[in-house]
């Protein structure tokens, strides 16, 4: 490809809106264009990184046994009726209208028309297991698309769904899909971790994420740092060791102490002279079923998360000033459980087993000194509910937790029979029974996979894509275009290059020597040839964009030369 006559706008200024680096350098070294909120167009450059990253996908897809198929994006309302998640998701189904006023939905994820197609042609245990992939855009109305294309409203999406006839063979499918993921993100060369995720209101149980590990991720991956233990989780998912404080404690008789003031925790063990692992922090949450009241240890958060898959509600909220007024008959920041009214009182793990705590007192100004579980209020479920984060303990093997931003790339989920129930998705087995299809689902996000890897592959001066997804591997830059032995020779290598199966970018516009240097550093060939004033002697130089290494290599074997370099990554 010749640059003069490709289409790579580049900008010198960091566009505004632009929030993290991914986006900002996308834009300005001409990969893609914003078209609204949330929805971008692909420019030649990035089609072909993402033609690369499709490629790998589909390879290790096929290895695992994977066919690839292509579903409809516009999906008619009823088999979502049908699985119940018309009316479970809101506003983030993007819903349209055909002219005969009939429902439909642009796919936000495709379980229900697969396993309606798969309803249609499946009759014997002999046809299974069967895994189905396509490569596709999704549409979810996002209620804030932002970072670019980390979170848009129109992305690409590789989602593989299996069919087995029972619980040990998804087993061998879920085990088949997260190999495959592993080995996709390693070709992508990219840094990552498989981590334990919670499967979240699609139903099913085990699930885990894969994240590439970058400061802007959205994400945190809360990690053991014995090498022994590996336990790695989603900060929504991940466990720690309960720590019981006061528990070498007897228990004492309840005390009403006078808190002026005093709301937060920081007030109340400045003012009392505890420790925050002393106070229990009685949260109150609004949901569909009424209030829930949620209790942690005063220096621990509440995972609503976790919450949420405890109580089974469908919603929760965070209950404002005068819903707490109403239950405590007190204001905030003084809700404590003794004589609590709530529809649900789920105390942590943590706080079930401590001695002599203190709560809010449900009266302005007031505190409870040696609150005793079991004794002076009745948890309704004990269960962890808290946020685990860095400096927590490993509930494995005792270490001390540490944590690192990451974005999800990945997550693989098994379903069981969720999806074969409601639509109704059976076989027929041995004995002519009819038994429900156990099912699983794999997604990788195509679109931001792109984006991941520029968050961890730039410098100052611009991307630096791993050899493997490049765009191109080589841009040949001629220095001086008015040099005929410089342009000829360029042109000589530009051939040789491709003769040679190396894709490769020639930079015949004629720019100064230092705005095509520039423009190379910002687009992020892995390699840059440059043909100067050596060209006279049949000499180049290779330049190794990620370190900037530098080899003058006589023409002859510059194919082999250039190869080295993108070995290395
Ligand atoms: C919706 C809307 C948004 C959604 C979903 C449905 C997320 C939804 C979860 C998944 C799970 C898997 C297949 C590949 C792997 C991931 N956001 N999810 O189901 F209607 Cl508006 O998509 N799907």
């Amino acid at each position: 490809m010749r640059l003069s006559q490709y289409l790579v706008p580049t900008l010198r200024e960091v566009p505004a809106e632009a929030e993290i680096i991914s986006h900002q350098l996308l834009l300005r070294a001409g990969f893609i264009r914003k078209a609204a909120s949330g929805v971008y167009t692909y420019l030649p450059l990035a089609q072909r990184v993402l033609a690369r990253i499709k490629a790998i996908v589909q390879e290790e897809m096929d290895r695992a046994g994977g066919q690839e198929i292509l579903l409809p994006i516009i999906q008619p309302a009823e088999l979502w009726l049908e699985s119940g998640r018309w009316n479970v998701y809101g506003p983030e189904l993007f819903r349209l209208k055909d002219r005969h006023g009939r429902d439909f939905c642009l796919g936000p994820t495709h379980e229900e028309i697969i396993t309606d197609l798969v309803k249609g042609d499946l009759r014997s245990y002999k046809q299974l297991p069967l895994l189905l992939y396509q490569i596709q855009n999704k549409y979810r109305d996002e209620r804030r698309p932002r970072f670019g294309l980390m979170r848009g409203r129109e992305f690409i999406m590789k989602d593989l769904y299996s069919f087995d006839r029972d619980e040990a063979g998804l087993d061998v499918s879920y085990r088949k899909m997260y190999d495959a993921y592993t080995r996709i993100f390693e070709r992508c060369g990219l840094e990552f971790r498989p981590v334990e995720a919670d499967s979240g209101p699609i139903g099913g149980s085990v699930s885990h994420e894969f994240m590439v590990l970058a400061d802007s991720g959205e994400g945190t991956v809360v990690y053991c740092p014995d090498a022994g233990c590996r336990y790695a989780a989603n900060i929504e998912k991940a466990v720690g060791k309960p720590i019981f404080s006061g528990t070498d404690e007897e228990p004492s008789p309840r005390e009403e102490v006078i808190t002026p003031g005093m709301k937060t925790v920081e007030q109340v063990t400045a003012f009392l002279g505890v420790g925050a692992d002393r106070l229990v922090k009685t949260l109150l949450y609004e949901t569909p079923d009424g209030v829930v009241a949620a209790l942690v240890r005063g220096d621990r958060e509440v995972n609503e998360i976790k919450l949420q898959n405890v109580t089974g509600v469908e919603r929760l909220e965070l209950a404002d000033a005068e819903i707490i007024r109403r239950v405590t008959q007190a204001p905030v920041g003084f809700t404590g459980p003794v004589g609590l009214d709530v529809e649900t009182m789920v105390v942590d793990e943590e706080v079930a087993n401590m001695v002599n705590c203190i709560t809010g007192a449900n009266r302005a100004d007031a505190h409870y000194r040696n609150v005793n579980p079991g004794r002076d209020f009745r948890p309704d479920i004990v269960a962890d509910i808290r946020v685990v984060d860095e400096g927590q303990v490993c509930a494995r093997c005792g270490a001390s937790l540490k944590s690192r931003r990451g974005i999800e790339v990945g997550q693989v989920f098994k379903l069981g029979t969720k999806y074969s129930k409601s639509l109704n998705l059976t076989y027929l087995d041995e004995q002519g029974g009819e038994q429900l299809v156990v099912m699983g689902c794999y997604g990788i996000g195509v679109s931001r996979t792109m984006a991941a890897a520029v968050e961890q592959n730039y410098d100052t001066d611009g991307i630096i894509w791993p050899a493997s997804i490049a765009p191109f591997k080589v841009v040949v830059v001629p220095v001086n275009t008015k040099d005929q032995v410089q342009t000829e020779l360029a042109e000589k290598v530009y051939r040789d290059l491709w003769a040679a199966g190396i894709d490769t970018m020639l930079d015949d516009r004629t720019e100064r020597p230092g705005v095509k240097f520039k423009d190379a550093d910002l687009v992020g060939y892995p390699v840059r040839v440059t043909v100067g004033k050596k060209a006279a002697d049949g000499e180049v130089e290779v330049l190794r964009r990620r370190t900037r290494e530098m080899h003058v290599v006589p023409v002859a074997n510059l194919a082999e030369a250039v190869r080295e370099v993108l070995a290395e990554g």
